[in-house]
Parts: structure tokens; sequence; C-alpha cells
């Protein structure tokens, strides 16, 4: 990275004592960005050269989801291609396309960009596949068995293994929900399946918690952002979370926050195609400064930017763990 990389935050509002704050410019993908997206949302950013890139998540004008690349200079302005990435297996065979593609996560791991995404498998699958240049995608066999979304893939190896957090589902809007991780040494053949975190513990957690963005690598483990929902009268609440993982076994939770880190109170968060959902999916650290933006979801509809830092993040955690 250059010294003269941008990276968008804004200061905590005065007075504010809440973990994670909103950007004033928000949402920062609004309505029809593109053509062929009337709803980008649910997506992910990485820092890229002098700039930022993402692989982003657009329901067409028949509401089905598909993966974009997309740039940007400041984090905040984004310019999202036309054109659905294609994938290519590993002989270099194009691949059919699938049903449907959504809510990816983009990883940089060793020497390549890897994405995590759920697609049409007989039913939502996780899968996976790498990039190295955001032009050429290389797709591998499904990792596990439908029905099966939110693939999180860590960022190193840890203990010589990779890692992958899931949140096993049904084939439709799934009302159970638990975190499970699980180890491979190659990224194609997964095992050694833990059960993480369970739903149920808190309110806003109750029917479902699932993995939010790649975790964060703190000094004392791995900071994960999470979605939990709770199931209200008027459907289902979708609230951000966070807990702290055990460095060398992160199937151990260390810390697990009992009240929301955020939770739908803006007009573009509870109000749109599926309203009052906010879903954490990519997150951008400052490791200088400890600054984080946190992109995510609002209510199926926009993507949203919010900030926090790595302090307080993990002091508003360890203070509220249950
Ligand atoms: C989940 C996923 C997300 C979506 C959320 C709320 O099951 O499908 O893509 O944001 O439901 O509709």
């Amino acid at each position: 990275m250059s010294k003269e990389q941008v990276f968008p935050y804004e200061e905590c509002p005065e007075g504010f004592e809440g973990p994670i704050w909103r950007f004033s410019g928000n949402p920062v993908i609004k309505r029809h960005p593109t053509k062929k997206a009337s709803r980008v949302f649910n997506s992910s950013v990485i820092q890229y050269g002098d700039g930022f890139i993402g692989i982003f998540r657009g329901d067409g004008n028949d509401d089905i989801p598909h993966l974009y690349v997309g740039c940007s200079k400041d984090g905040v302005n984004f310019d999202i291609s036309d054109k659905r990435i294609i994938f290519e297996d590993e002989k270099g065979n194009i691949l059919p396309e699938t049903g449907y593609q959504y809510d990816p996560r983009l990883i940089p791991l060793e020497d390549k960009y890897y994405i995590v995404w759920c697609d049409d498998f007989c039913g939502p699958a996780i899968s996976i596949a790498y990039t190295t240049d955001f032009k050429k995608f290389i797709k591998f066999d499904y990792p596990f068995l439908p029905c099966n979304r939110n693939g999180v893939l860590f960022p190193r190896k840890i203990n010589g293994h990779y890692y992958m957090l899931s949140r096993p589902s049904d084939l439709g809007h799934t009302p159970f929900g638990d975190i499970f991780i699980s180890e491979s040494d190659d990224l194609i053949h997964w095992g050694r399946h833990k059960l993480v975190a369970r739903s149920g513990y808190e309110w806003w957690c109750a029917l479902k918690i699932g993995p939010g963005p790649t975790p964060i690598e703190i000094e004392d483990g791995w900071l994960l952002l999470t979605h939990g929902v709770n199931r209200t009268c008027n459907g289902y609440v979708y609230s951000i979370g966070g807990m702290i993982l055990d460095k060398n076994d992160p199937s151990v939770v260390k810390y697990r926050c009992k009240d929301y880190l955020l939770t739908p109170e803006e007009d573009y968060e509870t109000v749109g195609f599926v309203s009052n959902v906010i879903f954490p999916t990519s997150t951008i650290v400052d490791k200088e400064s400890g600054r984080i933006a946190i992109y995510y979801g609002c209510a199926d509809t926009y993507t949203g930017l919010a900030f926090s830092t790595i302090d307080r993040l993990v002091k508003f955690i360890k203070e509220n763990a249950r």
C-alpha cells in the first residue's frame, strides 16, 4: 500500500458513545447503480493498488442476484461493471452460469484473491473461487453440501490449516442459524467441522447468528463481526454483532457481546426491499491507526458504510461480554 493510500473514514461524532457510527453520506450505493442492477448490497471491498476493488451483489430487474466487479478511488464512489462474473474451472473451461450468486466475501490470502459466496447448487451452497487479476475467475468444486450460506474464510493459515466459517441453512428464509467452522489443507477438501456460536442467547440474535466480514486479526484473537436475527411480529430484523475468537483455535469464542453493535435505525436501513436489515460483509482496516471501515447491506437495497476502531470495538465487546 502506498503512503498516499486513501482510507474512507469519518471521525466519531462528538458525544457519540456507541461502538459503530454511520457515514454521513450513506448510503454509498443507491438504487439502480448500473443498468443491470437495481439494488447492490451485501458486497465486499478491499484495498487494491492505490484504490479499492470489490465483488458486488447486484440484484437484476428480474430480482435475481449475480456478481460483478467494481472499482473505486476513494472507497465511497464505485464504478460497478455491467458484465456478470463468468467462472472457469481449474482446467480453463468456462462454467455454465448457475441460477444465482449472492453475498460475496473477498479475501486476499497468500498470493491470490479468494471469493466465497452463496451459489445455486440444488439449493443455496457455499462456493469458492480465486482470481489474481479480477479478469479471470477460477472456481473450485463446492466445499460443502447444500444448504449453507455465509462462507467466511480466514485471511491466513492458522497452525498450518485454512479455516472457513459458515452458517448451514434451509432452502428458504431459514428460521435457524448457528456459526460453524471447518478446516482444510488445500481449500478444496474441508472437514473437522466444529460449532462456534449458537443463536438464541439474546433476543437480537434469537433466531440466527452468522459470520459477517473476514475476521480481523487482533493482539489476542480474531475480531469477528456477525449478523444476528430477531424474529418479530413484523418479520426478521438483522443487526450487527461482535465476538472475539481464540487466536490459535478460532473455534473457541473468548468474548461474545451480549448487545448488538448496530441495529437498523436509519430510513435506508428500516425501509427497502427487505426492511430492517443491516448485513455486514466486509471491512477495511488501517493497521497503523486501528481505523475500521465497515461495508454493510442496508434493507437488501443499498450499500452503507460505517466506522469504528479496533480498540473501541474490542473494548465494547469485552465490557459487554456475556
Ligand atoms: C439472508 C440472505 C441475505 C439477506 C437477508 C435478509 O438469508 O439471503 O442476502 O440480506 O437474508 O433478506
